[in-house]
């Protein structure tokens, strides 16, 4: 036993619950937040997933076939059922159920036993709505036991959780080295400065087919970059070949188009430096093309009945407000018809280029000023844990 005051502060247990939905976003927050937490807040983070293939997309030390391993501080455990809590049952101080997973049942009611109780929090996904700041931090009594469940809401407004940000991540995007990245990664020189660099990670895109035509007829050289995945199939066809795997390389017009492989996810912060503009999706890599600092185009997580419009919408209100008008209403309708509602005009969106780069560096402060979700979170369970330990006879303290 240990006094409460004795130093230094005994390190912090958590685990995260990763549910795969699809794609690699839901692993992707997860696998980010579990590292920043060890790396930059000592924490010891155990995250379960019940998807290790997508994992080893992201981190290729994971071997998909492990029950139990460690990558990059982290311990993994392979979430193999529902019902599974780990091989031996330790409640931590801090638990994370992801985008609303249900944890296993033997795990919540063991939460309920522990003499300190955990701070229990729900991670929402990102959404940039005015309702979240309301929602943030609001805490859901258990039904049937002595637990609180805490939600705790991403987002680009004040008042929210923020979003993950790193440390050293500014500085590292300033290190960028330009040159060597496209010998390396490209294995061509970089571009003249007359070129155009549009990097490309979406979705299946109908828009696809017509801003490959503008491209192509474009007045300076568009260089397209494309990680492999759901769009490389449009792009093979807009260029008549069967596929368009990595290392592969085709032009038409204006247009030159690269492949590029699936990388671990440290490194695909290079792609977006590399770039003047970027397409992202989803939640990760939409967060990401914020930190770059340059111009973007987002791809939205489609969900049913347009649910995710007003999601839309309310990103465009933050980040586009800073514009003038017609700007903003040019990167309005872009974005719109990258969402299916119109047709994309590459020049209309393009002629506010300094605008938008502008704009692009004075977003990233305004949201830098939200905190990162890391921090944020360390500091809404410090609050609670420690109100925990008040509760509890000092004899309980381990
Ligand atoms: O993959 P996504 O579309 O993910 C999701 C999921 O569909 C999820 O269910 C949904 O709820 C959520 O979006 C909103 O897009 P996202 O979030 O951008 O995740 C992609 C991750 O892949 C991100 O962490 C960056 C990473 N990545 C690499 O690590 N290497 C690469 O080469 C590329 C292209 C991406």
């Amino acid at each position: 036993m240990s006094m409460i005051n004795a130093s230094p502060a005994p390190e912090i247990a958590c685990d995260i619950f990763c549910e795969v939905i699809d794609n690699f976003g839901d692993i992707g927050v997860c696998w980010r937040l579990a590292r920043q937490l060890a790396a930059e807040h000592g924490w010891q983070v155990r995250l379960f997933v019940d998807d290790l293939k997508a994992f080893h997309a992201l981190c290729r030390d994971i071997d998909a076939g492990r029950p139990r391993q460690e990558a990059a501080g982290v311990v993994i455990e392979h979430w193999h059922e529902p019902s599974h809590a780990g091989e031996t049952l330790e409640i931590a101080d801090v638990v994370i159920e992801a985008f609303g997973c249900e944890l296993p049942h033997v795990y919540v009611a063991a939460m309920a036993e522990r003499g300190r109780r955990p701070a229990w929090i729900n991670l929402e996904y990102l959404s940039a709505e005015d309702w979240v700041a309301d929602f943030h931090l609001r805490p859901s009594p258990h039904p049937r036991y002595p637990l609180v469940k805490t939600f705790f809401f991403p987002g680009l407004g004040p008042k929210t959780g923020g979003v993950l940000k790193e440390r050293d991540l500014d500085r590292d995007r300033l290190a960028f080295d330009r040159d060597a990245w496209w010998q390396e990664r490209v294995g061509v020189p970089a571009p003249s400065t007359d070129s155009t660099v549009v990097s490309l990670f979406s979705y299946e895109n109908p828009a696809i087919d017509k801003l490959l035509a503008q491209w192509q007829n474009a007045p300076s050289p568009v260089v397209l970059l494309v990680p492999e995945g759901r769009i490389s199939g449009a792009i093979a066809r807009g260029f008549g070949l069967p596929h368009f795997a990595a290392g592969a390389t085709a032009g038409r017009g204006s247009l030159r188009a690269h492949a590029l492989g699936f990388v671990e996810q440290p490194r695909f912060d290079a792609l977006l430096w590399a770039s003047d503009v970027n397409f992202v999706r989803g939640e990760d890599s939409f967060v990401r093309a914020q930190w770059a600092q340059k111009p973007f185009v987002w791809h939205i997580y489609p969900q049913a009945d347009d649910a995710h419009l007003p999601k839309l919408d309310a990103a465009l209100a933050h980040y586009a407000d800073g514009l003038p008008d017609t700007a903003r209403d040019s990167v309005a309708r872009f974005w719109h018809a990258w969402n299916g509602a119109g047709s994309p005009d590459w020049a209309d969106f393009w002629r506010h280029r300094t605008l938008l780069e502008a704009r692009a560096a004075d977003w990233a402060l305004e949201l830098a000023a939200v905190g990162n979700l890391a921090a944020n979170l360390a500091a809404s369970v410090a609050g609670n844990l420690s109100a925990n330990v008040a509760d509890q006879p000092k004899t309980q303290l381990k």
